[in-house]
Formats: structure tokens, sequence, C-alpha cells
């Protein structure tokens, strides 16, 4: 069949599908785009032609677009995505942020951004950098270190193997993240006879790999000796599907569970053994939990410095069992490896733990701690501050307003903390806080990923003002689209959360607040949105019930409260001279939190049974 470049890849993406427990779905069902030289008249014309089998959904921003097929990707548990296309330069390299995001979150995205002319006839075009040192390199080459599939596509036939290639690290759980194909304009409109089993309907099974036999037995082993064990659930639980076999390990067992940001769901709020979100910005009973723990469990946990508080949560001489399906996660901490899949992995230590239980005693402390902390979670909510309202009395109204199964997204700023403790999560898929990059403005453009992933719940886009002024304009995109989100503007006129960190570390919250009285509603209400302006929480909580299509409700907070005390540490270096009576106070205290730092060092011997 001849077909150009561009209408070939689009219509070989139209007849991906992945497939996991039997159930297939498209892998890319739709594309987001935003066209200039480089990609108009290559992949734009094959959208055209081909829109019945691969819709195309014109986006505002290119980083803007990727964060929307990366929310997309999360909310489908990994098993759909979508494409981006962007022109040459700018439309390109702003796509950059977006692939770094979805790579250090392990979230599939698929990237065509367009290039310079392969046979360079012209060079140098419009946008074009030129490297006097090697007249191959583009700015495409600044996607290589933040992808993990990279192809340059120089010549029609290299687009088979590569675009195989693509699909099998989209659907890969271990190797997924951004997937870059670079696509030069000449190339992309360069016409090929392609073999037609290039256009076949191909299923990409996700696979679930076993826990190999001799690791299972001593990991079971070293949790049967285990006098205070503690499971970390992190991502990979929830993109594993396996909720329902942690819920079942964890009550066979008696082991109480914590949540990391991307985890936070894997248990309900309320379940006896939960203790919510854990680390720098967990819960106290969590942490309390895993400061006595002598053995962890991690599940689907890359153990970022959150969840850890920098390595000063856990004992040193704690030990780590690594149930992740991604090898490198799977040996941090020197742990016991078992590379994985999430649920296979559960399933079969519950087996090999039948009869076993965890000392009682453990879990009552467990329980007990986790009441207080909701406790405290209730007098956040409802602290009756004023005259300007807490963010966390905020969060209490939106946590109350919402169902069960409706979906809380935010990213960057001091809510993402304050949800991690707060938020009580009643699904696995109820809780969409981008922790990994905690980008700045994947709030919204992440949002419309997820509501089109999940067009039955409801979306609550939580963001603050800072966030809001890098990446308003997707609103647009979600009014063109009928894409309906439930945004709350927290207006708090400045960067809360640096100015708290700024405090901590003696800076005097320098230079994180506005001199300016913007009005950010006005903006929202001039991309589009209904906007409710609430003074008071029971206007927040009207406005939020009254909505309808795209709506941002905006409310004023007071900056100067914080939620509850996490009682653990972040590592955030500080001056180790000034001048400054604050910096050298701050310098002490950092030196004395340092001190409770660990290597986690785990020696293997120690692991045997
Ligand atoms: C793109 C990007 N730039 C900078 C940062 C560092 N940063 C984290 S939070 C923050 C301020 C966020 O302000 P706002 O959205 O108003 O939330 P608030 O801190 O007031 O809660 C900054 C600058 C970031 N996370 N992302
Ligand atoms: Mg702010």
């Amino acid at each position: 069949m001849r077909l150009t470049v561009g209408q070939a890849l689009i219509r070989f993406l139209a007849n991906q599908f992945s497939e996991r427990d039997g159930v297939e779905q498209r892998l890319i069902p739709g594309c987001f785009g935003i066209f200039g030289h480089g990609n108009v008249a290559g992949v734009g014309q094959a959208l055209l032609e081909y829109g019945d089998e691969m819709p195309y959904v014109l986006a505002r921003n290119e980083q803007a677009m990727v964060h929307a097929a990366a929310g997309f990707a999360r909310q489908k548990n990994r098993l759909a995505t979508y494409a981006c296309t962007s022109s040459i330069g700018p439309g390109a390299t702003n796509m950059v942020t977006g692939a770094a995001l979805a790579t250090i979150n392990r979230l599939p995205v698929l990237l065509l951004p367009g290039d310079i002319f392969s046979t360079r006839v012209a060079s140098p075009v419009l946008q074009e950098l030129e490297d006097p040192g090697s007249l191959d390199a583009s700015v495409n080459d600044a996607f290589k270190p933040v992808s993990r599939f990279w192809d340059r596509i120089n010549r029609p036939e290299q687009l088979v193997s590569s675009a195989l290639a693509a699909m099998r690290v989209l659907t890969d759980p271990a190797d997924t993240g951004a997937v870059t194909l670079a696509l030069p304009q000449d190339v992309q409109a360069e016409a090929f006879d392609w073999p037609e089993e290039f256009f076949a309907k191909r299923v990409w099974h996700v696979r679930r790999p076993p826990a190999e036999a001799e690791l299972l037995a001593q990991a079971a082993e070293l949790l049967r000796g285990a006098q205070r064990p503690l499971i970390v659930s992190g991502g990979g639980t929830i993109y594993a599907e396996a909720t329902e076999a942690l819920t079942h390990l964890a009550e066979a067992t008696g082991i109480p569970v914590a949540e990391t940001q991307a985890g936070k769901g894997s248990l309900n709020y309320d379940h006896p053994q939960s203790l919510g979100a854990i680390g720098a910005t967990g819960t106290t009973a969590a942490n309390a939990i895993a400061r006595d723990a002598d053995v962890i469990l991690g599940v689907g946990t890359r153990y970022s410095d959150f969840t850890t508080a920098s390595r000063s949560l856990f004992a040193e001489d704690a030990r780590f069992i690594n149930l992740n399906v991604t090898t490198v996660d799977a040996f941090k901490h020197a742990g016991l490896p078992l590379v994985a899949d999430a649920r296979a992995g559960l399933e079969a230590l519950a087996t090999a733990l039948e009869g076993w239980t965890a000392d009682a005693d453990h879990g009552e402390r467990a329980t007990r701690l986790a009441r207080e902390w909701d406790e405290t979670v209730e007098a956040a909510f409802t602290l009756g501050h004023g005259p300007l309202p807490a963010q966390s009395e905020v969060l209490g109204v939106v946590n109350r307003v919402s169902g069960p199964r409706d979906v809380v997204v935010c990213a960057a700023g001091s809510m993402p903390g304050d949800l991690h403790k707060l938020w009580r999560t009643r699904d696995p898929k109820g809780y969409h806080v981008e922790y990994g990059y905690s980008c700045m403005g994947y709030e919204i453009a992440g949002g419309i990923g997820v509501k089109l992933a999940a067009p039955d719940r409801d979306v609550y886009v939580m963001v603050g003002d800072g966030s809001f002024l890098m990446m308003a304009q997707e609103i647009v995109t979600a009014v063109q689209e009928g894409v309906d989100l439930r945004i709350v503007l927290v207006q708090n006129h400045g960067f809360a959360s640096i100015g708290a960190l700024s405090e901590s570390v003696g800076s005097q919250r320098f230079g994180t607040n506005y001199s300016t009285r913007e009005d950010l509603a006005l903006v929202a209400e001039g991309l589009g949105a209904s906007v409710h302006r609430a003074k008071t929480l029971d206007d927040l909580e009207a406005g939020l019930r009254d909505a309808t299509g795209v709506t941002v409700v905006q409310i004023e907070t007071d900056p100067l409260v914080g939620a509850p005390d996490s009682e653990a540490w972040w590592d955030v270096p500080v001056a180790e001279v000034s001048g400054l009576d604050s910096t050298r106070s701050a310098r002490e205290t950092y030196e004395e939190n340092k001190r409770t730092q660990q290597q986690y060092l785990n020696p293997r011997e120690k692991v045997k049974p």
C-alpha cells in the first residue's frame, strides 16, 4: 500500500491495542497536536485524511498536551495513552518537560516532534539549531535523556521496526515512559510501498511477570520473622490493579499499610490497617510505624526522598523487601529484589504467608495511631480560621462535596503535601497527584487527560495561583472538547509552599510573594470557563455543587496556615556559612537532621533464611 510516512504512522497507530487479563483496548485512541511547519503537511495531513480512525485534539501548548496524555495514561493504569504531534523547534522542545514528567512517573506517552530536513537541502531551516560539530544534531536530541525510547526516522523503511519498538516500550510495565519518534519534515511527506501487514491489528500483551520461587520463599521467611512489619504501597500497586490483592494480604497477615503519593488510594482511608500517607508529607501514624518497622515490604514504589523522609525515616538496620516490576526499584536500599508484577507478587506472598499473622499489638497500635490522625484531619478540615480560610479547610470542603469515585488532581505547590496528608481516599483511582516531577502547570492539562480517560467520574482540579499562571490556557481546550472540569483555584498571592520552605531554611520567604493583586478569575472567564468567586467555604461548596461544564471556583486562603505536621524531615541543603542569623540557625537544625540520614545497606547475609 502506497502511503506517506505520516499516513502510514497514523494508520499503524490506529490499529494498535493493549491487552491485560484478557481485556483489550485501543492503545492510542487519539492524538493531541499543535501544527506548524514540520508537521502540518505530514502527520497533520494524515490526521485530516484518517481522522475517523485517529481523532485529533487541538491543544494550546505542547507541554500541556503531553501532560494531558500522561494524565490519561495514569488514569488508564498505563494501558492506553495519547500521541502528541508538534512542529519543529520550539513546538518540539516545549514537549521536553512533558517527556521528563512522563518518564519520571513511568507513564507512557508517544511524542512525535517534527524535525529538520533529512536531506538538509535548505539548511538551516526556520527554527533549526546549527551545531558546528555535527550536521546530524537537532533540538530533538534533547529528548534522548528524558525518553525511554528515541529514534529519528530518516528513511521511510526505518519506520516499520521503529514503530514496533515504540509500541513494545509503551506497553512494557518496566520500561515504559516517554517514547519519542523524531520525524524529519521531508520524510513525513515521502511516499513508500508499505507491506499490508504493517497495518494489521496488533495486540500488545501487558505482562505480569511472577516472582522467582526462591526469592519469594526468602521474602516470606523474612516477614514471618518480623516483629513490626510495614507495607509501603506505591503507584505500582494501583497501575497493576493490585489493590484487592494488597487488601487481602494486609487483612490475612495484619500488616499495616502506608501509601506514597502515587500509591495513595491503595487502601480506603478508613480501612483499619490504613496508615495513610508516609514520609515527608505523611501522617504521624505512618511515620511512627515506619520508624519502628523492622521489615518493610515496598510494593511498586520508587522510594523517593519524600517517601523515605530523605532516608531518615526507617531505622538503620531495617530490612527491605521490594516487590517491583522494575529492576532499578527492586534493588533499592539493598533490598530483597522481588522483580515481579505487583498483583502476581502479592498473591504469591499471601499464599506463602498462609497461617502467619503479625503481632496483634503491632496492628492495634497502627489502627489506634491512624484513628488519632483522622481526628487531626477532622480538626484541620474544620479549623474555623479567619478572616480568610485555611487551605486545609478548602480541601475538607472539596473532599466532602466530591463523590467516592471522583478524582482529585494536583501536582505542585503546598496542596500536594496537604492532600497527601489529609485527603480521604475512597477509590483506588480517586487520587491523582503528580509528584514524581511535581510540575507546576500539570493540573488543568493533566485533569483533561483524567476526564477523557474516566468520563463517568467528576474531576476536581486543585490549582494554586502560581501553577495557574504557568499554564491556564488549556481551559480553552477543555471547553472546546466538552471536557467538564471542576477547577478549584486557590489564591494565596504567591508561592506559599516555597515561602514556608524558604522560612524553614532561614531564607525569610524571600522572593515568594507577589506584590500584585491580579484577578485570575477574570482570566479564567476570558478563557471560557464558568467562574464562581467564593468568599467563604459555604460559597465554595455552593459553587462546586452548582458546577456545570468547565467551572473555576476561586477562593482566597491564608498562606500562613500550614497543614498538621508530619514529624518527618526533607533534605534541602542550607548555606554552610552566612552573615544572616536566620540562615545560621537553620544550618544548625539542618546539621542535626542530617545525622539521622541512613544508607540502608541491608546486608544480604542477614536476608537469607
Ligand atoms: C515548573 C515548576 N517550576 C518551579 C517549581 C518549584 N515550585 C514548587 S511549588 C512552587 C510554587 C507554587 O505556587 P502555587 O501554585 O501558588 O502554590 P502554593 O505554593 O501557593 O500552594 C514552585 C515555584 C515547580 N515545582 N515546577
Ligand atoms: Mg499560591
